[in-house]
């Protein structure tokens, strides 16, 4: 009896995990195919984000999908007005905006991420 009671414990424990990753995995491939646009945030000096420019159009929902390569960052887009939550290592964020003005705008680092975090950096360029 007992050994059957540790059985169904370690298959329902079995069952939990496997529709978790289930789910968190149909979550990333949704997300893809929702058009989000995957950034590797990276110290100054492990490279700095990558890609280091992105390209969305004005008055389209944008998102963002958002991971680090090294430390935790976060993102912050002045000219929006916008910050991401922080991202960590190895886990996804996500920031969603539409870009309501045409142009070329950085979006920069906003954790103090290494002695060059300052130099953390990229471009957006939104198109009419
Ligand atoms: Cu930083």
């Amino acid at each position: 009896m007992k050994l059957l009671e540790i059985l169904a414990t370690v298959l329902v424990v079995l069952a939990v995990a496997g529709t978790t990753a289930g789910i968190f995995a149909y979550e990333q491939v949704l997300e893809s195919r929702r058009g989000c646009i995957t950034i590797h945030m990276r110290t100054y000096e492990h490279g700095n984000p990558i890609p280091n420019t992105i390209r969305l159009k004005k008055g389209e929902p944008a998102c963002l999908r958002l991971t680090s390569d090294d430390t935790t960052h976060g993102v912050n887009i002045p000219d929006f007005g916008l910050n991401s939550e922080s991202i960590h290592p190895g886990k996804w964020t996500y920031l969603r905006f539409t870009p309501e003005k045409s142009g070329t705008f950085s979006f920069v680092c906003y954790i103090v991420c290494s002695p060059m975090h300052s130099r953390v950096r990229g471009k957006i360029i939104v198109e009419d």
